[in-house]
């Protein structure tokens, strides 16, 4: 028998031990060994009692997730359990680490389950595109009542222990080492001749209004319909007997495993660990970084100041003066301030971040102990290569000198110092102590250890890190620009931001582009088209309702109006009447006829728009693979993960309908539309993107 589980006899209770590193996912060598073992335990004499436990990390993370939508091999996992609940013998689990998935339905197949208090248990499939589907639906509900596990279910989050000791998914809690507090836990049942307890037996609690409840889940998915699958589940429990209730639930598990939403989900869970492991950095160490600077403490350097104080760094903030400096200082309070609220540290943590962590200096000369600089001053390339000067001069040596420029050319602001090999971009998203992602922008010239540095702290900082190389706008303001271009050229030909907005939150954005725009402030728009213009590099369909909107005061949320009025609140918006009229001139001006778009037009133009110049970004080698750029959009821009990506949502729509398109588009604006080599390539040798991301 494989060593996957161990047996080994303890008194009267056999202890199976998993051992599958490094979450003890049960794949099909565990669920065969567990099945076994359980037949062995029941041929053993000596044994009265079976209990469960878990080596390494967890009990069990859940169903092995790189099985799925490959055949289905024996034992399942639902008829594993069920075989564990039938035993004679009485099964325990004693948990540690996580129990999630299909690993805390092997827990509510045991008769009784009790676990340290650092456990956590979960149903988290909805976040894979799927539901439960080894009896959790069936059987959490008749613990902890209907609505608690349609929660802990539908939200897929991580329950801690004495929760779930209160909403009765755990028996008991108790302090020490997994297995002695297990056998202890078993002894005490055995001693005082406690019953097998099968959940699948115990009485159904009261049924809820089922068709309210799905429609209520459905409507908060935002177009992801597998929480709302997990009302159906349950309420199937009510449909005839246990059994009744399994089939129906694998019915709605294997149904969804069919979908688009499931493969777009379990793309990103690989896709967002795979991103910054990166082959050049294998063995490469990072330089040890401690101590931080910012430079320029406005909304994006307090915001990389709090995210680096609630990563535990100590940071020097410099700024200007000292007025300039107290307002930073404000700006990082108020945000600390929030994480305290949200009970994301403790008082405490509080008081130490703005106590001995945080120096706020104006002097360059503070700086000359620091382990790395963030700069995240003004984006103007000189002023930029005076801080990175100042920088050369004051920093120790091995110092890693970063830029959070969000498209300047990081190669040229390296050569403003004498060590270009330090010198990387380190692009963070606004607020830079909230959003995910970071960008890694590795220069000409950045060392290999100065980009492991770069990784080592985004991991630091719980982010989303990925390499990019040096263009304007890297790999995410890059296809930004040009999907909202392509937004800005539907609006000149008929549709309103309106129509554009809903079409692209009815296919899943968090916002729609304008309704973005009004949020990040219609005047950093404004600006960068006033430079552009002065450049000589002015668009070839040049629109100017936008700076109307900005010479009248609209810079959007901040002001209170902009596409849309706010003067309901953030969350009410309706659109300004004052947009249409404006945007009507310059179609007048341009001696456009407006035509109708549908909104499924809408997202095919936009999302070819998005493709077209992620393929190019990736030919290019700015993203190293198709997955890098998925990653990209879904951190830093709202793009729905139960699509994956723009990149694996263009494998699922098939990559030669998307070429056509992009052609057909093609014969109204060729430059715009010029498809991309990569993607003809790939549509040429019968491939797609991901076959990429599994070579590079
Ligand atoms: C399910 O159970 C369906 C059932 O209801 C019904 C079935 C019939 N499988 O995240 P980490 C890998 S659906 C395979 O970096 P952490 C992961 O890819 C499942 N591999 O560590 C990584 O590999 P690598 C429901 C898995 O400490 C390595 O383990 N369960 C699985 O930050 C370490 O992971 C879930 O959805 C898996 N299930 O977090 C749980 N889990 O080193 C999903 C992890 O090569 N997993 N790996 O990159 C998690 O939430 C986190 O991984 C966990 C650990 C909290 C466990």
């Amino acid at each position: 028998m494989s060593d996957v589980i161990g047996y080994e006899r303890v008194g009267d209770v056999a202890v199976l031990t998993v051992r599958n590193p490094p979450v003890n996912a049960l794949s099909q060598a565990v669920r065969q060994g567990l099945w076994d073992r359980m037949d062995q335990a029941e041929a053993d004499a000596g044994a009265r009692a079976v209990m469960i436990v878990g080596e390494g990390r967890a009990f069990f993370a859940g169903a092995d997730i790189k099985e799925f939508g490959k055949p289905l091999l024996a034992p399942f996992l639902p008829d594993l359990i069920h075989r564990i609940e039938a035993s004679p013998l009485l099964v325990v689990a004693a948990m540690h680490g996580v129990s999630l998935g299909g690993g805390l339905e092997v827990a509510l197949g045991c008769h009784y389950r009790v676990a340290v208090p650092g456990a956590r248990v979960g149903l988290p499939e909805v976040h894979l595109g799927l539901i439960p589907g080894a009896g959790g639906t069936q059987r959490l509900p008749r613990l902890t009542g209907v609505e608690p596990a349609l929660e802990v279910m539908t939200s897929g989050r991580h329950v801690g222990a004495q929760e779930a000791l209160r909403l009765s998914i755990l028996d008991a809690v108790e302090d020490g080492d997994p297995r002695t507090v297990g056998l202890a836990f078993v002894d005490g049942l055995l001693s005082r001749g406690a019953a097998r307890r099968p959940v699948s037996a115990l009485p159904l609690p009261e049924a809820i209004d089922w068709d309210a409840a799905f429609a209520a889940t459905l409507a908060k998915g935002r177009g992801q319909i597998s929480p709302a699958w997990c009302v159906r589940a349950v309420e199937a429990a009510y449909g005839g007997s246990f059994a009744d209730g399994m089939q129906a639930e694998r019915k709605i598990f294997m149904d969804l495993m069919e979908t688009d939403q499931r493969q777009g989900m379990i793309h990103a869970f690989f896709s967002e660990r795979a991103v910054s492991h990166l082959p050049e950095l294998k063995g490469v160490a990072p330089r040890d970084v401690a101590h931080i600077a910012v430079i320029g403490g406005g909304t994006m350097g307090a915001g990389i100041a709090t995210a680096a104080l609630l990563s535990g760094l100590r940071v020097h903030l410099l700024e200007m003066s000292a007025e300039a400096g107290a307002a930073a200082r404000g700006r990082i309070e108020a945000n600390l301030a929030g994480a305290l609220k949200r009970g994301k540290i403790s008082a405490d943590d509080h008081a130490a971040m703005l106590g001995d962590a945080l120096e706020i200096v104006t002097d360059y000369a503070a700086l000359a102990q620091v382990d790395l600089v963030i700069e995240a001053v003004f984006e103007d390339m000189a002023v930029k290569k005076e801080v990175f000067a100042r920088l050369d001069a004051v920093c120790k040596p091995g110092c890693v000198l970063a830029s959070n420029t969000s498209y300047l050319d990081i190669d040229e602001i390296a050569q403003a110092t004498s060590r270009p090999g330090d010198v990387l971009g380190l692009h963070f998203f606004s607020p830079a102590h909230v959003m995910k992602l970071l960008e890694v922008v590795v220069g000409a010239q950045s060392a290999d250890d100065v980009v492991a540095t770069g990784f080592a702290l985004g991991q630091r900082m719980k982010k989303i890190s990925v390499r990019a190389g040096v263009c304007d706008g890297f790999i995410g303001n890059r296809i930004l620009a040009t999907y909202r271009t392509c937004a800005d050229h539907m609006i000149l030909d008929g549709a309103s931001p309106f129509e554009i907005d809903a079409a692209l939150e009815a296919f899943g954005f968090a916002m729609g582009p304008f309704a973005v725009a009004d949020l990040a402030g219609l005047d950093i728009g404004w600006a960068v088209r006033k430079r552009k213009r002065a450049e000589g590099q002015a668009p070839s369909r040049d629109a100017t309702y936008a700076d109307r909107l900005c010479e009248h005061g609209h810079f959007g949320q901040k002001t209170g109006r902009g596409y849309y009025d706010y003067a309901g609140g953030a969350r009410t918006r309706v659109p300004n009447p004052d947009v249409m009229p404006l945007i009507e001139a310059d179609r007048a001006r341009m001696g456009i006829t407006p035509r109708d778009f549908a909104p499924e037009e809408i997202v095919r133009r936009y999302m070819a728009a998005m493709v077209n110049e992620a393929a190019k970004v990736v030919g290019e080698g700015i993203a190293r693979r198709p997955l890098d750029v998925d990653m990209v959009l879904l951190f830093g821009y709202g793009f729905p993960r139960y699509r994956g990506g723009p990149l694996k949502w263009a494998d699922m729509e098939g990559l030669p309908g998307l070429l056509d398109d992009i052609r057909r588009y093609a014969a109204e604006d060729v430059d715009f539309w010029a498809p991309a080599p990569l993607l003809e390539q790939l549509v040429a040798e019968g491939r797609c993107f991901d076959d990429l991301n599994k070579e590079r």
